[in-house]
């Protein structure tokens, strides 16, 4: 049995972290389930991948505690790692990944939520960082990415003092894009999944490239990536028929990823 479903319509497809009687906590089977589950994403069809957690009140509750509180050193050090890897495996997917956070989204949760290219969440979305509660520092990027994405005096007030935002406070500070009432989160965010599936993959790729690489640049090399980025979509068919489209005054073909 998998922890992790997948659902595929067309070019968007669905992960659903199932493990709702834990509040969709992370134990090291969720995080290998979740790691084969993106291996075997076919990228030549799919051109958005959402992440969501079953049920209605949580995203993911954060890294697994009962598991977690055995861990020698070495193997909470292991653990880290693959959880690590999993969350980069995501960042560095090569197509977008948008979190629809639906509920708790705690340590873990926010960490994973974080690891995805956009956030969307349900109005009873909870986000924090707990770890310093429990005796451990956030070890999923959670003191990296967080002070990333928002004020980094919000971001150390969470993460030292463990204050929880709600999800209009997350918009406020830009953690996520936008709110929905519950059971409008997975239609807008299969909404907006497809409205980036109907573009040239090719150009997202090579933007979603462009934008992570480039953060970790001086403007110098990330203005040289992105024009190696941008002469990357030449000559591809999508490029000429997006154009061709335009001066011809008719809307272009579907893209074809090409
Ligand atoms: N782990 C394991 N089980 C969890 C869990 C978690 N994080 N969160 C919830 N559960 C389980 C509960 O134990 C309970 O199980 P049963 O008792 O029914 O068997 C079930 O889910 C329902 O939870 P509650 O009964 O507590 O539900 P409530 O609605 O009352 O409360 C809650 C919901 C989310 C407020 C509460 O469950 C809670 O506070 N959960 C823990 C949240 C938390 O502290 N999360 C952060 C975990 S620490 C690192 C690598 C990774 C990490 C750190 C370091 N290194 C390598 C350095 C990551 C750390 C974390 O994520």
């Amino acid at each position: 049995m998998s922890f992790v479903n997948y659902d595929q319509d067309g070019a968007v497809a669905v992960i659903t972290i199932n493990r709702e009687k834990a509040l969709n906590a992370l134990n090291s089977q969720v995080l290998d389930d979740l790691d084969t589950t993106l291996n075997n994403v076919d990228t030549d069809v799919v051109r958005c991948l959402i992440i969501t957690g079953a049920g209605p009140k949580s995203f993911v509750a954060g890294a697994d505690i009962g598991e977690m509180s055995a861990l020698t050193k070495e193997e909470a050090e292991f653990f880290g790692r693959k959880g690590n890897a999993v969350f980069r495996k995501i960042e560095t997917f090569p197509i977008p990944v948008i979190a629809a956070v639906n509920g708790f989204a705690l340590g873990g949760g926010c960490e994973l939520s974080m690891a995805c290219d956009i956030r969307i969440a349900a109005d009873n979305a909870l986000f924090g960082q707990p770890e310093v509660g429990l005796g451990i520092t956030p070890g999923f990027g959670g003191t990296q990415r967080l002070a990333r994405l928002i004020p980094v005096g919000l971001a150390k007030q969470m993460v030292y003092a463990t204050t929880n935002i709600d999800a209009n406070q997350a918009k406020a500070c830009g953690l996520v894009n936008d709110v929905y009432p519950q059971e409008e989160l997975m239609p807008a965010a299969k909404k907006l999944a497809g409205k980036i599936a109907k573009n040239a993959p090719i150009a997202v790729r090579h933007c979603k490239q462009a934008i992570n690489e480039g953060l970790d640049l001086n403007m110098d090399k990330a203005i040289d990536l992105e024009a190696k980025l941008f002469g990357g979509c030449f000559e591809s068919g999508d490029q000429k028929e997006g154009m061709d489209a335009f001066l011809n005054k008719r809307k272009h073909e579907p893209f074809q990823n090409k």
